[in-house]
């Protein structure tokens, strides 16, 4: 038995989803081949003809329904974040929750709650590229005992609109242009840009997407945010809003723009890759919930409206009460049944946990089950395994396409006298679902609060919270992105919308993408919020992946020694030579290369450790500078011991932020540990 079958059997014991996951899982291996009726087959390579070169028969059953199978395989994408990955694992509480709310599975410290995580990117198809400039979905299912509870969340903590009526029109912007479906996965193109300078309510949203919150290193280091301002409500009816939070355990950390565009042609799967590699190695990725929460006769407390969706509570104003942790913990065993076929609402809520009027929130309740009639062909997609809660459903609805429950009985309505009046509802006080009881009076107008009608200050706030290094890579952004817009109106719109934000990123974009600089402008807002810039989260050196570059004849005793501390500290190193396989040192080590220059590239690495060994190869040399340069360009940490600190000398890289050069090798490793942990040297002057 493999190790992962192990790790399943381990969490089956405990684990109520993976439990039920398993009345639905089927092994092919070492069995007879059937067709769909199980008819045992005796050849499945010919079709059935009138002679070896004669026409294929109709009555050929077997080649019908294995065609006719594979004509249907596909189903359509996701019209938003149609490119994802996703894992299972379990939350468990930190702090009882009683206080704020009734919701089971934040009450009991004790209990681990399964969960299915679908992380993704919104822009893109299927097939598209992982790192692309994008906000990111986190989606979590918490398979709750009072039923599944969905927390649809982004890596990004506001949105592009505040009215869920113009969500087509921003979908439609970002997509690829109508007329030739170009480009794919990208914003950078006129019609985004033009939706943007029109849209003014954007303005907080794109300062997000143009910071490297954008380009994320790992669905690992990304913090997630429901949003909206939720209710909690506890068993005495009380309510709270709250906001809800996941932090990372590694940080919130980025690509580099140049990292990630390379990364979309060298390795498009690369944050699924990752995702799964660190899952089946062991390393287990861990997220803290956290809330913020706001007393109800506060709601008009803060400046702007808590139901507008383009607003943050700064975390200094209202802190993050952490409250529990999330481990993933187990991949998928078939990407189209698990991952493909999930379905996620943000209506799906437990007692506990109720809506507000956010106007985006109120839209977003209606979408989820619309899109899923026909992504998922009818109204049964709970019944598919990854949908169903762990508890029983009961209720009057039947039939539509694929219903596989088969109810008992005659009586599907409501009230009866035949079934006892069953399937009965619940009162709240024995777990009943009961809608907050908000009151609400107004006329019917299509309007929008003017109380939504400050768009720039959070944008303000948030630039101002960005470190130089920050600050530098927005501008990039803006820069890269405009400088793919054909309208010169466009781009000249979008300067004068961003002097709103701040005068010195508007002009500094502006030169660089042709346009003339703002006149005046500024928000007036001085104010920063640490808690907005990455810089300000947790650092380590775990998992980052380190490429190690040697040829035979390298010192071995030194190389063993560092790639043993490097892997003590959950650091990932992988060999690169000249050929791959074994490679052979001093002193007999022999080491295993994973790679040459041509599967490996500095793109996929954190960290570059030279040493090279003994024999020459001007080929290898020549490659290895290509690879160690681009590593520095993008602020990597480079280390070298024996023939590599000569190397490095040569390149006029030694004495260099972040280039650790040893013959002390004790000393040295400690060194290189403490830079891979710093992950980036912003300090470097690149030229
Ligand atoms: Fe979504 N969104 N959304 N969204 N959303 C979808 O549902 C929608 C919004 C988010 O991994 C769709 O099943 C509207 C905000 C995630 O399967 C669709 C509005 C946030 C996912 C839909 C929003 C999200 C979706 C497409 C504005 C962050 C992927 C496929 C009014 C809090 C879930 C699907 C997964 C998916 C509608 C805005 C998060 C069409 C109408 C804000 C993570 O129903």
């Amino acid at each position: 038995m493999d190790d992962r079958q192990d790790e399943r059997n381990r969490s089956q014991e405990q684990n109520s989803k993976d439990k039920q996951l398993e009345l639905f899982r089927t092994d092919d291996k070492g069995k007879a081949l059937t067709t769909n009726q199980g008819l045992k087959m005796s050849e499945d390579e010919f079709s059935l003809k009138a002679g070896a070169r004669g026409p294929t028969l109709m009555e050929d059953f077997h080649f019908r329904e294995k065609l006719t199978h594979f004509d249907h395989e596909r189903i359509p994408e996701r019209v938003v974040h149609a490119r994802g990955f996703a894992a299972h694992g379990e939350f468990q509480l930190y702090n009882n929750m009683k206080k704020y709310t009734s919701a089971k599975f934040l009450q009991d410290t004790s209990k681990k709650t399964p969960v299915f995580v679908r992380f993704s990117t919104v822009n893109g198809s299927r097939g598209s590229a992982d790192t692309a400039r994008d906000a990111r979905g986190f989606a979590t299912k918490f398979y709750t005992e009072e039923g599944n509870y969905d927390l649809v969340a982004n890596n990004i903590p506001v949105f592009f609109i505040q009215d869920a009526i113009k969500f087509p029109d921003v979908v439609h912007s970002f997509k690829p242009e109508p007329d030739n479906d170009i480009p794919q996965a990208s914003t950078a193109h006129d019609t985004f840009w033009d939706f943007v300078a029109n849209n003014q309510e954007s303005a907080h949203m794109i300062m997000w997407i143009m910071s490297d919150r954008a380009i994320p290193r790992s669905f690992r280091m990304m913090e997630g945010f429901g949003v909206h301002a939720f209710r909690f409500v506890n068993d005495k009816g009380k309510a709270h809003f709250v906001k809800f939070h996941w932090k990372p355990a590694l940080g919130t950390h980025s690509l580099v723009w140049d990292e990630a565009h390379k990364l979309m042609g060298i390795d498009p799967d690369y944050h699924r890759n990752d995702l799964w590699n660190a899952i089946e190695q062991g390393f287990y990725p861990e997220y803290e919930l956290g809330v913020q929460i706001l007393a109800e006769e506060d709601e008009f407390s803060l400046g702007f409206d808590i139901l507008d969706p383009t607003k943050i509570w700064p975390e200094e104003d209202i802190p993050v009460t952490i409250i529990g942790k999330m481990t993933l913990n187990r991949n998928v065993d078939n990407f189209f049944a698990e991952t493909e076929q999930v379905a996620f609402h943000v209506g799906n809520v437990v007692p506990g946990i109720d809506f507000t009027n956010d106007p985006l929130l109120q839209g977003r309740l209606f979408s989820y089950t619309d899109t899923q009639l026909i992504r998922l062909g009818g109204p049964n997609f709970h019944e598919i395994p990854i949908n169903r809660p762990v508890v029983p459903f009961h209720n009057n609805q039947r039939e539509g396409y694929h219903r596989q429950t088969i109810n008992l009985g005659k009586v599907s309505y409501h009230r009866n006298s035949l079934a006892g009046n069953t399937p009965s509802p619940v009162p709240p006080e024995q777990g009943g679902y009961a809608t907050y009881q908000e009151k609400v009076e107004g006329r019917k107008i299509r309007a929008r609060s003017e109380s939504f009608g400050d768009h720039f200050s959070q944008a303000t706030l948030f630039w101002n919270s960005m470190t130089n290094h920050e600050k530098a890579h927005i501008i990039e952004a803006f820069s890269f992105e405009l400088g793919k817009v054909k309208s010169q109106s466009v781009k000249q719109q979008v300067v004068d919308m961003f002097a709103n934000v701040s005068v010195e990123l508007a002009t500094a974009f502006a030169v660089n993408i042709g346009a003339a600089p703002p006149e005046g402008g500024g928000s007036g807002v001085t104010k920063s919020s640490p808690a907005l810039s990455q810089e300000n989260t947790p650092k380590t050196a775990e998992t980052r992946k380190v490429a190690v570059i040697l040829t035979a004849g390298f010192n071995g005793p030194e190389v063993k020694y560092v790639l043993k501390r490097l892997s003590s500290e959950g650091i990932m190193p992988e060999i690169i030579s000249e050929t791959i396989g074994t490679v052979q040192g001093t002193n007999g080590v022999t080491v295993k290369a994973q790679h040459t220059f041509l599967t490996a590239k500095s793109v996929l690495f954190d960290a570059v450790y030279m040493i090279r060994g003994s024999r020459q190869n001007k080929k290898f040399n020549k490659d290895a500078a290509y690879f160690i340069d681009e590593a520095f360009s993008h602020y990597k940490p480079i280390g070298a011991t024996g023939e590599g600190i000569s190397w490095l000398t040569v390149n006029h890289l030694d004495g260099k932020p972040g280039v650790i050069a040893g013959t002390d090798i004790a000393e040295f490793t400690e060194e290189f540990v403490e830079a891979i942990a710093a992950h980036r040297f912003w300090e470097r002057v690149i030229v």
